[in-house]
């Protein structure tokens, strides 16, 4: 495959390359692509160096497959470009998430429906995937009515900015922000823009997205997403509540059956996911699973991964596999 990896300078499309190696994706010419102030630079993949390309030389060189992860504008402006010569595009940002004719997939759950005809992708927000992830089997069993989610991101998920303002104020040393306010010892209440409606983008993408991913508008979702100062992923403290009722020997028999989801749940040794643990890994993770005892038919439980990987670059690659194991390019 002629692969681009657009954003190929970026935290997620770094890990992209590492995946796509990893994972021994057929890569038979590598594209690395990245804004004008890039051009030139060296990647490194493989044992090869690329030169790094613009968008323009890109789509001139027609890749099979392109990889984006360059910001919203970038693939509102330049994805359909790369879709008009035949490229299948699979796209990070929030552009196309929520456009009717775009489908937003984690393989595990909705690869099924992607068609040849499908020539721009959407990858879903990382709080979202991990989260819809362990939701999908049990949504199947039990459908859920209503989710509480309250996030504690990771400061990766703003990129290189935020990890280099994290550095800087815990070595005293000033710099550039990418928050408007310190993020050592400190938790932001605040995940990307605030809509008019006094949520954040990233709280409404929780809400927006599942409701696509799980095939149902009628799931409520209420989301608080928090920063907090950690790298090595997101976390996730989520209450379901369930039209009927649930054990939770089931859910957690559930849980360890589904693919891509690892069970880290015995309080007796203090077993629960965590971020530190997370870091690196392609699974999502999750634990402290118990009853709420305040209500009939819901669940509260902990959920975490690395938000570059599942949440980004691994999907990503994943709906990429999914391509082209069913021939779809
Ligand atoms: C964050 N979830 O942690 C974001 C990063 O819509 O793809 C990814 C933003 C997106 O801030």
């Amino acid at each position: 495959m002629k692969v681009a990896v657009v954003g190929a300078t970026g935290m997620v499309g770094e890990v992209m390359l590492k995946v796509l190696e990893e994972r021994q994706f057929p890569v038979t010419e590598l594209i690395t692509v990245a804004s004008e102030k890039s051009v030139g630079k060296s990647i490194r993949f493989g044992d090869k160096n690329y030169q790094v390309v613009s968008l323009e030389t890109a789509v001139s060189l027609k890749p099979e497959i392109a990889l984006f992860s360059a910001g919203g504008d970038t693939s509102l402006n330049w994805a359909p470009k790369f879709a008009a010569v035949g490229t299948t595009v699979i796209d990070n940002s929030s552009a196309w998430r929520m456009d009717a004719n775009t489908k937003l997939i984690v393989p595990e759950i909705n690869a099924s429906s992607l068609t040849k005809t499908d020539k721009i992708i959407a990858n879903p927000n990382c709080s979202t995937i991990q989260m819809v992830l362990v939701l999908a089997p049990l949504h199947k069993k039990y459908k859920i009515k209503r989710i509480v989610v309250s996030t504690y991101q990771s400061i990766t998920g703003t990129g290189l900015k935020a990890v280099k303002q994290l550095e800087n104020e815990m070595a005293g040393i000033s710099g550039e922000m990418a928050y408007p306010y310190p993020i050592h010892q400190n938790a932001l209440p605040h995940c990307d823009v605030f809509e008019d409606n006094g949520y954040t983008k990233e709280e409404m993408k929780l809400v927006r997205e599942t409701q696509k991913i799980l095939n149902n508008k009628t799931i409520a979702v209420t989301a608080t997403a928090v920063r907090i100062p950690t790298a090595g992923g997101h976390s996730e403290a989520v209450n379901i509540e369930f039209e009927t009722d649930f054990t939770l020997s089931d859910v957690r028999k559930l849980l360890n059956e589904t693919e891509g989801v690892i069970l880290q749940d015995n309080t007796d040794v203090n077993t629960y996911p965590m971020p530190i643990y997370a870091n690196g890994k392609d699974d999502v993770f999750v634990g402290r699973i118990r009853r709420d005892e305040s209500q009939p038919n819901t669940i509260n439980m902990w959920i975490v991964a690395d938000n570059l990987r599942k949440g980004a670059a691994t999907n990503t690659i994943q709906i990429a596999e999914y391509l082209i194991k069913n021939d779809l390019i």
